[in-house]
């Protein structure tokens, strides 16, 4: 069984805009209106359709996920969520962040995506220490993956060689 479970996750170093998965995670802000980082990337190269249509949505709370077709990716789905900002761990930043992966694969699971892939959601501008938002995103994976067969890949895209580092020694951790 978890050595089935280990095999639906994958762990990469690079870009997430360039992931043939059904699926990719943004890490968006409340507005859904883009910004920078993964959010701004993930806009540019779907192009302006993509504001078109998060414009339409009108937002969404911190902790909750909203879906949208991925134009020109290669994904087939952009799946926005939003993570917290870090403001010292008594804002329920740790909930709101487990919140975000337990949302974006209800989401998956509702549109039919057996591929998906996430960024590592709230460490950049929002600050999220690294360590723990990578307990919170590979412990709360694990549990979804436990909970429901239908998705058969989760990518972890690292955006840089420490991230990279640090999702591999945490997967060791929560994985055996
Ligand atoms: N592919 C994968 N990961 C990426 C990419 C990419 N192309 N670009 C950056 N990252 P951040 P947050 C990594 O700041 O902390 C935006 O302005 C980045 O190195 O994108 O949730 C939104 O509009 C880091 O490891 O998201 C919000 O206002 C991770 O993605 C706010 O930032 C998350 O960093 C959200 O902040």
């Amino acid at each position: 069984m978890e050595k089935e479970l280990r095999d639906r996750i994958e762990i990469v170093e690079g870009d997430i805009t360039k992931m043939e998965v059904d699926a990719i995670v943004n890490a968006a802000n409340t507005s859904l209106l883009g910004g920078g980082g993964v959010d701004g990337a993930i806009h540019r190269t779907a192009g302006p359709e993509l504001l078109a249509e998060t414009r339409k949505i009108g937002g969404c709370p911190t902790g909750e996920a909203r879906v949208t077709k991925g134009y020109r990716l290669p994904a087939k789905w952009v799946i926005h969520t939003v993570g917290p900002i870090w403001s010292g761990g008594n804002r329920d930043e740790d909930e709101l962040l487990a919140s975000c992966y337990r949302n974006s694969f209800k989401a998956a699971i509702e549109i039919g995506a057996v591929t998906i892939a996430f960024p590592s959601i709230s460490t950049g501008a929002y600050r999220f220490p690294m360590e723990k938002a990578t307990n919170i995103a590979l412990s709360e994976t694990k549990s979804s993956l436990l909970a429901n067969q239908s998705i058969k890949k989760v990518v972890f895209v690292c955006f840089g060689s420490e991230v990279y580092k640090k999702y591999q020694e945490v997967f060791r951790e929560v994985f055996t």
